[in-house]
């Protein structure tokens, strides 16, 4: 045990970088500020309102990229939160672990003029615009960190799999329901103009109602938009969901399931909007692998 916990500590330890903001050129901040303005165009009327309050909270701007140090002090403040600079994607047990201790780990890199639209892997903007600011609102925060927390259970019982789905579904393209309509919390739709126009302007997806082993069992691809929208009610749901299940007994039961595709709606769904499909009818793409 002492071994093991040795050695996850040097693997996470291994994953953290310096953000070095001072490197950042007068181009980054104007490419961040480029990104910022054009999002915030396209957000608005649409994205849940604790989204916004975060901005406000952390002091983002177009103006310039964010200092974490000083970004920490008012996310610290907020909710006990810290983002952490890792140098891209890293391992799912450190990932887990970090977010486990309210740490969230961000990429300092910006993507280039040339790559405004889309990316493989998630930059400063996806990071930190798209995810932290909703990590200033409590209830958000505890869904967090009890996704981290699952996670590490889950490395350990062949369940990654299946809350990469809850994570793809939630954190990265949720959408959570409002006195004003369905809103936006996903930091893959807040980050992307793309996909916000898309998950907004355009009737082509479905909007079901989340329910978790639903969500689990959910096959998603990572090249295009999705076909289908998991909608909530509020963060606190999340949370007390990831609380009250037991989740290794459901990855035993889940994997003897056939998953479902992101284009089907099942009997049993909870359906708020069915989608016309005409997107994919216009823009045939060839998929990659279903996750
Ligand atoms: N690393 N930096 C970074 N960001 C992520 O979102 C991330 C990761 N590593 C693993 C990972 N996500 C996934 O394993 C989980 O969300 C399932
Ligand atoms: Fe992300």
């Amino acid at each position: 045990m002492a071994g093991h916990a040795v050695l996850t500590a040097q693997t996470l330890e291994d994953c953290l970088i310096d953000q070095a903001w001072e490197r950042y050129s007068a181009d980054d901040h104007a490419t961040w500020g480029t990104l910022y303005e054009r999002q915030l165009r396209v957000l608005a009327g649409h994205v849940a309102q604790e989204y916004l309050d975060g901005l406000d909270i952390l002091g983002l701007r177009a103006e310039t990229i964010p200092n974490f140090a000083e970004m920490n002090k008012r996310l610290g403040a907020a909710t006990g939160w810290e983002v952490v600079a890792v140098p891209g994607l890293i391992p799912s047990r450190p990932f887990f672990q970090m977010l486990a201790n309210r740490r969230f780990p961000a990429g300092t890199f910006i993507r280039s003029r040339e790559q405004l639209d889309y990316l493989e892997e998630p930059d400063i903007f996806h990071d930190v615009f798209g995810h932290v600011p909703l990590l200033t609102n409590p209830a958000y925060a505890d869904y967090m960190q009890q996704y981290g927390r699952i996670g590490l259970e889950a490395v350990d019982n062949k369940g990654v799999k299946f809350l990469a789905r809850l994570n793809w579904y939630t954190i990265e393209f949720g959408l959570i329901r409002k006195p004003q309509g369905i809103q936006i919390y996903g930091a893959g739709i807040v980050s992307s103009f793309g996909e916000a126009q898309y998950a907004t302007q355009d009737p082509s997806s479905n909007q079901l109602a989340f329910q978790l082993e639903r969500v689990l069992r959910t096959g998603y691809y990572i090249d295009d938009f999705q076909a289908t929208y998991f909608v909530i009610d509020q963060f606190a749901d999340l949370f007390n969901l990831l609380k009250d299940t037991a989740f290794t007994p459901l990855y035993a039961k889940l994997r003897a399931l056939p998953d479902h595709s992101p284009f089907e709606i099942l009997s049993e769904d909870h359906v708020i909007r069915r989608g016309t499909g005409d997107y994919w009818r216009d823009f045939p793409t060839t998929k990659g692998k279903l996750k």
